[in-house]
């Protein structure tokens, strides 16, 4: 065989490793107790055999405040990424949070804050503006890379798992039950995304979450 050949050859078996490795993945489906998709709910794969693949590094992500809102009002970042909290809106937020994961203060800014904010616990961070009482956002800041959010349509599909067995559990603002309760073992293979479900009890809202339109009752 000549050279050319062989390291073509060798090209391809490796792609197919890729490939195959790639395709390992979860495919979860989360609705609220009537069956409806619930968006917003986040999935959090944590492999049972060994440390979870470094995959990536920390990052800077965004969390923007647009019409006195947070968005998104759920972000989903590693532990050890950094967050910029932008404020574009033409009034001035003071943006905090209480929640033992992190406790921090923006105090009352326009513009983009010089700092990011680094988050380098895993948990749930709630945050809030001091002017505009309805500004509420979460933060879940996952202890493993395999993590993502549902869409409008209650779906996430995590890619890119290697194969293993996995605890697997869900988070949602709104949920009654504790998040531990919701955790399930689940075996990822290789080949189609391996399905997993959840049917939680969501509470209503406790405060209207959009601003109040100008005209309408309530607080500015
Ligand atoms: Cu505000």
């Amino acid at each position: 065989m000549n050279r050319l050949l062989s390291k073509a050859i060798a090209f391809c078996s490796l792609l197919a490793v890729v490939s195959v490795v790639d395709a390992a993945g979860l495919a979860a489906h989360v609705t609220n107790a009537d069956g409806k998709p619930a968006a917003d709910a986040v999935v959090i794969a944590v492999p049972e055999t060994g440390a979870p693949a470094r995959i990536g590094k920390p990052a800077i992500e965004v969390v923007d405040q647009i019409g006195k809102e947070f968005t998104p009002y759920v972000k989903v970042i590693r532990v050890g990424s950094s967050i910029s909290f932008p404020n574009k809106d033409n009034v001035r937020h003071h943006v905090y949070s209480f929640s033992p994961a992190k406790t921090f203060e923006l105090p009352l800014y326009k513009g983009t804050p010089a700092e990011p904010v680094q988050f380098d616990k895993p948990g749930i961070v709630r945050i809030g503006c001091n002017i505009h009482d309805w500004m509420i956002g979460y933060i879940y800041v996952a202890e493993t890379p395999f993590v993502g959010k549902t869409g409008k349509h209650g779906v996430i599909e995590l890619e890119g798992l290697p194969a293993g067995h996995y605890r697997v559990r869900v988070w949602h603002p709104w949920m009654e039950d504790a998040e531990q309760t919701t955790e399930t073992a689940v075996d990822v293979r290789d080949g189609a995304p391996t399905p997993v479900e959840w049917k939680l009890k969501l509470k209503p809202e406790l405060a209207p979450r959009r601003a109040p339109l100008p005209g309408e009752a309530g607080y500015r």
